[in-house]
């Protein structure tokens, strides 16, 4: 797994344990704008909560610098995935 796997792991864990204990203090993201190569700086990520199917339920949505990602849950384990909405469903590119 490279290192970029696994800090997304590590960020939808924390994201999720957040979410799942309602604890605000977890789920918020740090500014930093420097990180060791290989990963993502998280002052280039925002997290945002949108209903994109229209089912009721709100899915979670990374963006990195104006591309959206969802990120999930598959099998417990986090999934960032590439995505469209063809309505009124989402269709998962991986
Ligand atoms: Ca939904």
């Amino acid at each position: 797994m490279d290192g970029l796997s696994k800090y997304f792991m590590g960020f939808g864990l924390g994201v999720a344990l957040g979410v799942s204990l309602g604890i605000s203090s977890i789920n918020k993201i740090p500014n930093n704008s420097v990180v060791q190569n290989g990963f993502i700086a998280p002052s280039r990520l925002e997290i945002t909560c949108t209903d994109l199917d229209r089912n009721g339920e709100l899915e979670t949505v990374m963006n990195i610098e104006g591309k959206s990602y969802l990120l999930r849950e598959v099998d417990g384990k986090p999934v960032l995935s590439d995505y469209f909405v063809e309505d009124p469903k989402i269709v998962y590119n991986n």
